[in-house]
């Protein structure tokens, strides 16, 4: 059986076909990071908080998607030196909230986001509440430049949440509970 097509010398690449290709490849690679809904920038005021209410701005922090997950760039100053814990709080409210013992600052902002409902503070790299940041630190000037990581997160889940930083550190642990950050110093609400 003759199996040969009547192909000839012809080569299969014909230009117009080709022109066609091409233009499809770079409208895809023009297009598809769109189309992802992927990397997205965005950056928010860092305010000081008290149980009156919440004042003035302490600079701010750009908010970044990563291939090792969210990355915050503060730029910030005024703080007190040291390290801080650092989360994202499931609540976009930077304002007091009621307690027992009267006006809290910050406690509207609600607790840290745990939308696994873990019940566990366990860092950036745990498998606890999602909002778990690494922690803020703040040179001996009070300024704030380094960056903070989440693997667990990307900008589009901080939207219509709050960005808190506490007086105290924090252990990565449940001991002591939510890893002793303590008072809500500073908040940023991220829009959405
Ligand atoms: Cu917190």
């Amino acid at each position: 059986m003759e199996l040969r097509q009547g192909v000839g010398h012809e080569s299969p690449w014909n230009p117009a076909l080709l022109a066609v290709l091409l233009a499809c490849l770079l409208s895809l690679l023009l297009f598809l990071p769109l189309a992802a809904g992927a990397d997205q920038e965005l950056r928010v005021a860092l305010r000081r908080i008290d149980a009156e209410g919440v004042h003035a701005s302490l600079g701010s922090l750009s908010l970044r998607d990563s291939p090792e997950g969210l990355v915050i760039l503060p730029d910030l100053q005024d703080l007190p030196p040291g390290e801080h814990g650092f989360h994202l709080h499931a609540l976009g409210d930077c304002g007091p909230g009621d307690a027992e013992e009267g006006p809290v600052a910050g406690l509207s902002a609600g607790g840290h986001w745990d939308p696994d409902g873990s019940g566990h503070h366990l860092g950036p790299d745990g498998n606890g509440h999602r909002g778990d940041l690494s922690r803020l630190v703040v040179a001996a000037d009070g300024s704030a430049r380094l960056p903070v990581r989440a693997p667990r997160l990307r900008v589009g889940d901080l939207a219509g949440k709050a960005l808190i930083v506490h007086a105290g550190g924090d252990t990565y642990s449940d001991t002591p509970p939510l890893g002793g950050g303590g008072a809500r110093i500073a908040c940023a609400v991220v829009p959405g």
